[in-house]
């Protein structure tokens, strides 16, 4: 008798833990995900950074990929005459002269597929001159991280409930 309110306590000590484990892991994710939004001064290393080349009549590479929120640099080099970087859906378009390079930033802030495009008329194919940006939206895990931790404190309630029906079926 002794014995089993014991367990029962020691029971409900370990659900208390791991709900205030749980909880601290949330309180933690929602302090981050808050701080992801604020800009803050980038330093060197934040920048990802990327060469394009750019000639008669095609980009190269012609796609780059990064993460929402992420510091971009790109150097823009032109290999024959003057191109002009663009980017769709973006405040970016930096006209390189020929054989010549431009170096700019931006925070790719904006989630989705953008199209680039020469924005200098450099011959005859100039339309096709295209590429894409795409930018993957960051995943947010906050309410998987919580909608887990609910789950897991509801099986653990649930299972305490079943033991304590269990032992007490057991004594009678
Ligand atoms: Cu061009």
């Amino acid at each position: 008798m002794v014995k089993s309110s014991k367990q029962q306590i020691s029971l409900v000590v370990v659900v208390v833990v791991v709900a205030i484990i749980l909880m601290t892991i949330a309180g933690v994710a929602m302090t981050r995900s808050s701080l992801g939004d604020v800009t803050e001064p980038a330093t060197e290393q934040d920048y990802k950074e990327f060469t394009i080349w750019m000639r008669q009549f095609e980009f190269v590479p012609a796609v780059i990929s990064v993460e929402q929120g992420e510091y971009v640099r790109i150097n823009v080099k032109s290999a024959d005459v003057t191109h002009g970087f663009y980017i769709d859906g973006y405040d970016v378009n930096v006209k390189v002269n020929g054989s010549q390079s431009e170096s700019f930033e931006f925070v790719a802030d904006k989630a989705g597929t953008f199209k680039i495009r020469c924005s200098a008329a450099c011959g005859p194919f100039h339309p096709f001159m295209a590429g894409k940006f795409v930018v993957r939206q960051s995943p947010d895990i906050m309410p998987l991280l919580i909608i887990f931790g609910a789950i897991i404190v509801s099986v653990l309630l649930v299972g305490l409930l079943a033991f304590q029906l269990w032992w007490r079926n057991r004594r009678n």
